[in-house]
């Protein structure tokens, strides 16, 4: 079972979050911020894993403790959900487009966390969203997960594409990456023999 759940509870945030890397894109979602739990379905969606998400932060703050700390804890439960990462493809990437944004995500299961994140968003918020979120769940996930993670959006006019494509692009990429690899069966993807 390649499934994974996590709890992390500090003063700022209590989070949930359970994954199973072979779901079919079902996904309960309760972040209480309404943007983000819609950002968080298209990695489930388009990523064809199964994803629960609870989260209880200091919403009355703003949402960056919430988006951050979800991002963390998400990164926990990927790791925990392809352990030594035996079989798998390792590298996924995915354009995405949403009618004039278009958004590419290409990752490594490298061990090493990375984010290379450039996206020029045309708007500083999304309705009530701080678009400037997106970057720190990104860099929560990838700093947890130990991943390597280069994203970049080539265009868009609207904020709300923007993001969307970022997300489903990542939803893609990751599905790429954790795949099993058929010729490479219970081989680990590194001529280190480690990743
Ligand atoms: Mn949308």
């Amino acid at each position: 079972m390649r499934s994974a759940e996590v709890q992390r509870n500090t003063l700022e945030t209590r989070i949930r979050v359970k994954v199973d890397l072979d779901g079919s894109g079902k996904s309960r979602l309760a972040t209480g911020v309404g943007f983000f739990d819609h950002m968080l379905d298209q990695i489930a969606r388009h990523g064809m894993l199964d994803l629960e998400v609870e989260a209880q932060g200091d919403l009355h703050i703003d949402a960056h403790h919430t988006v951050e700390d979800v991002g963390i804890t998400f990164g926990q439960a990927l790791a925990q959900a392809w352990g030594d990462k035996k079989g798998l493809v390792r590298y996924g990437h995915a354009y995405v487009p949403l009618d004039e944004a278009l958004s590419r995500v290409v990752i490594d299961l490298s061990g090493r966390p990375g984010l290379t994140f450039n996206v020029d968003f045309v708007r500083g918020s999304v309705g009530e969203f701080d678009v400037d979120l997106v970057r720190e769940f990104f860099q929560g996930l990838v700093n947890h997960a130990n991943a390597t993670v280069h994203i970049d959006n080539l265009r868009g006019d609207n904020a709300h594409h923007q993001a969307e494509t970022v997300f489903k692009a990542f939803g893609r990429a990751l599905r790429m990456a954790v795949d099993a690899d058929p010729r490479a069966a219970g081989a680990i993807p590194s001529t280190k023999g480690s990743l």
